[in-house]
C-alpha cells in the first residue's frame, strides 16, 4: 500500500504528478470539509507536502513526520511547534536563487527607468507628442541590501556587474565577503541609493523596514522588496510613496497579498509585482522536485535534502 499524505495547498502539476505516482494523496485545499478530511485520514498521515501549517493541525495529525514545504521561505510552517513535536520541515533553496535574482534587477530597472510607464507611453501615442523624461541609472550607485544570503549574494554579484557597489546588513557580518557590513539597517538604508529586501518573513523580521529605515532611505532612495510583505511596514511605506518621504519602490510581496494596498495603484513611483520572484518554468519544477526528493528521502530512511527542522 502506498503511504498516504497530506497536501495542503495547489502544487505545480508535474509536482502534484510525482506525489500521485508515489502516494496516495489527499488534498487539503479541495476538501468541501477540511476538518472531516482530516479526521477521517489523521491515522494515516506521515508527511505533508506544502505550507499553511500550524500547530493546531500538527496536533490533528499524531503520526506526522515531515513538512515538506514547497518554497524557501518557510514562515507559514510553525516551525517551534515543528521543533518541539519532533516533526521534521524541508523548504526549497538554493533551486531558485538565480530566478530571484534575474527579478530583482529587472525590478530595478524597470523602476529606474519607468519601463512600465515608458511602455504606456509608446502605445498611447504620447511620443508623437515629445521626449519620455530623462531618468537615472543604476551604474554608480549603493545597493544596500537586507539579507546577504543564498538568493542576496546572487543580487550582490548581478549588482556589481552593473557597477553598482554592494553594503549588506543582517545579523551577522560575514567576513568571507568582500561587501561592507551595517550592523544597524537604518545606517545602510541611509548610506544606499537603493534597498533591496531579501531576508526571511517571520516575528524576527517584522517590519523591520519602518518608519525610521525608510526616512533613512531618503526622498532619492528606492526600495525594491522581494522578500516578503511582512518585512515593510506597508501603511508607512505607502504614506512615504505618496509623500516624496522615498523616491519609489518596486513591490514583488505584500503584507495581505495577493490583496495589495489600492492607494499604491494610483502611485505612479511604483512597480508592482505579483509574488513572481521565482515563477519560471524551470525554478518551479526544480522546486517541486526537491520536495517530491525530500519526501522520497524520508520514506526511505535517507537524510533530508533540505532541512530547516
Ligand atoms: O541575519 P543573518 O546574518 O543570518 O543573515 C540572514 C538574513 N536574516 C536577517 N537579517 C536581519 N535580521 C534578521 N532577523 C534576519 N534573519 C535572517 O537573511 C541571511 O543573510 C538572509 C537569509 O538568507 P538565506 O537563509 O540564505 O535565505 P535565502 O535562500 O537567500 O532566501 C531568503 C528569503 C526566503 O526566506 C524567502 O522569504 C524569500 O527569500 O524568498
Amino acid at each position: 500500500m502506498p503511504e498516504e499524505i497530506l497536501q495542503t495547498h495547489k502544487l505545480l502539476d508535474r509536482c502534484e504528478r510525482s506525489l500521485a505516482e508515489r502516494f496516495t494523496v489527499h488534498k487539503l485545499h479541495e476538501a468541501a470539509d477540511k476538518q472531516a478530511l482530516i479526521r477521517d485520514i489523521s491515522p494515516r498521515i506521515r508527511a505533508i507536502a506544502g505550507g499553511n501549517v500550524d500547530a493546531a493541525l500538527m496536533d490533528k495529525l499524531p503520526r506526522l513526520e515531515l513538512i515538506a514545504n514547497f518554497g524557501v521561505g518557510y514562515d507559514s510552517i510553525d516551525t517551534k511547534a515543528a521543533r518541539e513535536r519532533k516533526i521534521r520541515v524541508t523548504n526549497t533553496p538554493n533551486v531558485l536563487n538565480d530566478a530571484m535574482a534575474e527579478i530583482t534587477i529587472g525590478l530595478m530597472v524597470a523602476l529606474a527607468r519607468r519601463i512600465p510607464q515608458a511602455d504606456q507611453f509608446v502605445r498611447q501615442g504620447k511620443w508623437l507628442k515629445g521626449s519620455f523624461p530623462l531618468l537615472s541609472e543604476l551604474n554608480g550607485k549603493t545597493v544596500g541590501i537586507l539579507g546577504l544570503g543564498r538568493i542576496g549574494k546572487e543580487v550582490a554579484a548581478r549588482a556589481q556587474a552593473m557597477k553598482m557597489r554592494v553594503v549588506y546588513h543582517g545579523r551577522n557580518r560575514q567576513p568571507n565577503e568582500p561587501f561592507i557590513y551595517y550592523d544597524n539597517l537604518a545606517d545602510m538604508a541611509r548610506d544606499a541609493d537603493w534597498l533591496v529586501l531579501i531576508a526571511p518573513g517571520g516575528k524576527s523580521t517584522e517590519k523591520i523596514v519602518n518608519r525610521d529605515v525608510l526616512t533613512a532611505l531618503g526622498p532619492e532612495g528606492f526600495l525594491v522588496n522581494v522578500g516578503r510583505g511582512t518585512l515593510v511596514d506597508e501603511p508607512v511605506l505607502v504614506e512615504m510613496l505618496q509623500s516624496g518621504g522615498i523616491a519609489g519602490a518596486a513591490l514583488d510581496v505584500f503584507e495581505k497579498e495577493p490583496t495589495v494596498p489600492e492607494a499604491l495603484f494610483a502611485l505612479d513611483n511604483v512597480v508592482l509585482s505579483p509574488h513572481q520572484g521565482s515563477a519560471t518554468h524551470q525554478t518551479r519544477n526544480k522546486m517541486g522536485d526537491l520536495v517530491v526528493a525530500n519526501l522520497d528521502a524520508h520514506f526511505a530512511g535517507e537524510p533530508l535534502l533540505s532541512a530547516v527542522v
